[in-house]
C-alpha cells in the first residue's frame, strides 16, 4: 500500500494509519476537449467511467490515457507505451502533487484532470461515470440515456449494491490472509452472482431492454473473472462460464464494437499478475487461459 501525507509520498505506509483522506469537490462542468482522464485498462474502477465515454462517444469531448500495466510499490507509473501526454509525469504522484502539494490519501485511478486549471477534479469512479453518463450527454455522439431520470435513484442504489458485493468483494476474495476471511467474501461475492444470474434470467439488461449505467459498473468485473479472478483472485466457487444468463449478458455486452475495443485482456494480466507480488511472490504471468470471446 501506498499514501500521500501532506503532500508526502509514503510508498510502504497502511492506508489505515491515515487520519483522514482529503477529496477533491471541484465544480464540474461540461465542456468540449477542456478535461482528460487518466486511467489504468486494469483498474475495474477506472473502467467505469471509460466505458461511458467510449460507449456514449465522448472521446471528441475528452482526452484519455492510460498509467503503465506494471506497478511496483511505488505506484502508478507512466511509461514509453503509456505515458502522460500533458506534463510527462514520471508517476501519478506527481499529478496529486500538483493538484494539491498538501494531499492526503491514496493515490488512485480514476482521475478527472481540468486541463485548464492543471486541476484534479474527481477521483471518485462512480462519481465521475455518473457526471459523464448525464451532464455530458449534450457533448455525446451515441445519444444514449444511461440513467434515465425515472431510474436514477434505482440504479445509484443498483450501482452501490454491485460496487460492495461484486466489483470490490472479489478483491476481498483475493487479499484474504485467513481462510475465514476468503470463506466469507467468496461466499458473499457469489450469492451476489447467482442473484444478478437470477435476474438476468428474465430480462436481457439489468434494466430490460436498454443498457443503463448499473450494466457499465457491472461488466467491468466480469470481464475480468476468467483471465484474473478465478485463477490469480481464486473466485472460482463457480466457473463465470457457469452462470449461464450472466455469461450471455457479458457476451451480449461485448458484442457492441465501442464497449470490446476498452477490454484490454493483455494488460489486465500483466498489472495483476506482475503486480500483486503479496499473492504472486514471482510475479509469473500464466500463458492462459484462452479467452473464447
Ligand atoms: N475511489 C476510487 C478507488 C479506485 C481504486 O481503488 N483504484 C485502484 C486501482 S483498481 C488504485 O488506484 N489503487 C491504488 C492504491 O490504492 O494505492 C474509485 O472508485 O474511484
Amino acid at each position: 500500500m501506498a499514501v500521500l501525507e501532506k503532500g508526502i509520498w509514503y510508498p510502504n505506509k497502511e492506508v489505515k494509519d491515515l487520519s483522514h483522506e482529503d477529496s477533491f469537490e471541484l465544480p464540474k462542468v461540461a465542456e468540449q476537449g477542456r478535461y482528460h482522464l487518466y486511467m489504468s485498462f486494469a483498474c475495474p474502477f477506472a473502467h467505469r467511467p471509460y466505458l461511458v465515454i467510449n460507449y456514449l462517444g465522448l472521446n471528441d469531448a475528452i482526452t484519455v490515457s492510460s498509467v503503465a500495466a506494471k506497478r511496483y510499490s511505488n505506484g502508478w507509473l507512466f511509461d514509453d507505451a503509456n505515458s502522460d501526454p500533458l506534463y510527462g509525469s514520471q508517476n501519478l504522484v506527481e499529478l496529486y502533487q500538483r493538484a494539491n502539494p498538501s494531499y492526503t490519501g491514496r493515490v488512485t485511478v480514476p482521475v478527472l484532470w481540468d486541463k485548464q486549471d492543471h486541476a484534479i477534479v474527481d477521483n471518485n469512479s462512480s462519481a465521475i461515470a455518473m457526471e459523464l453518463a448525464t451532464n455530458w450527454l449534450p457533448l455525446a455522439k451515441n445519444k444514449v440515456e444511461l440513467v434515465p431520470d425515472s431510474l436514477r435513484e434505482e440504479i445509484e442504489k443498483l450501482n452501490e449494491w454491485l460496487h460492495v458485493n461484486v466489483n470490490r468483494k472479489v478483491y476481498h476474495v483475493g487479499f484474504a490472509t485467513e481462510q475465514a476471511e476468503y470463506d466469507l467474501a467468496s461466499e458473499i461475492l457469489f450469492d451476489a452472482m447467482e442473484q444478478l444470474d437470477c435476474r438476468l434470467s428474465q430480462t436481457r439488461y439489468l434494466y430490460g431492454s436498454n443498457i443503463t449505467l448499473s450494466d457499465l459498473f457491472l461488466l467491468p468485473t466480469l470481464v475480468r473473472f476468467e483471465a484474473v479472478y478465478e485463477v490469480h483472485f481464486k473466485a472460482n466457487k463457480k466457473p463465470l462460464k457457469a452462470f449461464e444468463n450472466l455469461y450471455r449478458y457479458m457476451l451480449d455486452l461485448i458484442s457492441h464494437e465501442s464497449i470490446k475495443k476498452t477490454i484490454d485482456i493483455e494488460y489486465m494480466k500483466l498489472h495483476y499478475y506482475f503486480s500483486h507480488k503479496h499473492i504472486n511472490p514471482h510475479g509469473i504471468v500464466p500463458a492462459g487461459p484462452a479467452i473464447s470471446w
